[in-house]
């Protein structure tokens, strides 16, 4: 059989999350508008008889200013060097910029097999795309490019059978059932920190980690899930609780509903949010949040 891991790197905001899940046929990472919603390597496993693709989920590149950001770009680049492929999204309705070709160039330069998949197709005129694509190759850029939708589904087979195509002979890495390396535990946590992300503005979810206290399944057939909310200054807390609590019933209605889907059981949430001055620059405070430089 075909099996290989597959390293998805690109931008932030550049569409690889929702991509990965579409591939998996799973959500395996969560989603949001907003850059940097990723911020662990977080594998997706799609296993078909003659193949097994594990794709590595990473943080987008992007310049931040924080210790936890630095780690986050340091965690997409050791995702690309042990792998079989990568996979690099670009966003094509953002067009192609300096800082694109760039970056698809240092990624080139690995000279490990790679794939562009030129995505968010259906959000911009179809004339542009065979536009960029040759820009793209005058630029030097040697790889295949499959422009595709992930949101729409549109090429998304072709990209997969080219996936297929590239990795080596080899056996099964991982079983049959198994489609993502995290835990339950920690998609509740990403549940959370999506409905934040998508809710509120600017910094605010960026300065989120969500620490689970419980996680426990009751007699009654229902989860008790306790988390604190932590962030990273005191008027921060103020807006995320809102008015009377308002906002915070809000999110925390939406998180609940998430995460009753997603593991197949009532939920009753309870959530307090905390305060940790600056947190994502203390490299201790990131670690426990979860954000651990060597299990990243
Ligand atoms: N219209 C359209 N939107 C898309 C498509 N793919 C992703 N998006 C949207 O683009 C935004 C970013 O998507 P993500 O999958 O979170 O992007 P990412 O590259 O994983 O981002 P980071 O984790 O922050 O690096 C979300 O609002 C998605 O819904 C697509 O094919 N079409
Ligand atoms: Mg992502």
């Amino acid at each position: 059989m075909k099996s290989g891991y597959v390293a998805v790197i690109g931008k932030a905001n550049a569409g690889k999350s929702t991509l990965i899940n579409v591939l998996v046929g799973e959500k395996v990472a969560i989603v949001s508008p907003k850059p940097q919603t990723t911020r662990n390597a977080i594998l997706g496993v799609l296993t078909r008889e003659d193949y097994q693709l594990v794709f590595v989920d990473t943080p987008g590149i992007y310049k931040g200013k924080t210790y936890l950001a630095d780690l986050m770009t340091k965690t997409a680049e050791n995702a690309a060097r042990d792998v079989d492929l990568i996979l690099y999204v670009h966003d094509g309705h953002g067009g192609i910029h300096e800082s694109d070709l760039e970056l698809i160039k240092k990624y080139s330069a690995l000279k490990i097999p790679m794939i562009m998949a030129y995505t968010k197709i259906d959000i911009m005129p179809r004339e542009n795309i065979p536009l960029d694509v040759k820009k793209l190759y005058e630029e030097g850029v040697s790889c295949d490019v499959f422009p595709v939708s992930a949101r729409k589904g549109i090429n998304v087979k072709k990209l997969l059978n080219a996936l297929v195509e590239r990795v080596p002979e080899g056996e099964k890495m991982i079983d049959d059932d198994i489609v993502s390396d995290k835990s339950e535990k920690f998609m509740i946590s990403e549940i959370m920190r999506e409905k934040i992300l998508l809710k509120y503005d600017k910094e605010i979810p960026h300065g989120i980690a969500i620490i689970i206290n419980t996680f426990e399944l009751q007699e009654n057939g229902v989860y008790d899930i306790n988390l604190d909310i932590v962030c990273e200054k005191a008027n921060h807390k103020s807006i995320l609780i809102g008015k009377q609590g308002k906002a915070i019933k809000e999110v925390s209605s939406f998180a609940r509903q998430d995460m009753e889907k997603f593991l197949g059981k009532k939920v009753f949430l309870t959530t307090y949010v905390k305060v940790k001055e600056d947190w994502r620059d203390k490299p201790n405070l990131v670690k426990n949040y979860g954000y651990d430089p060597k299990n990243n």
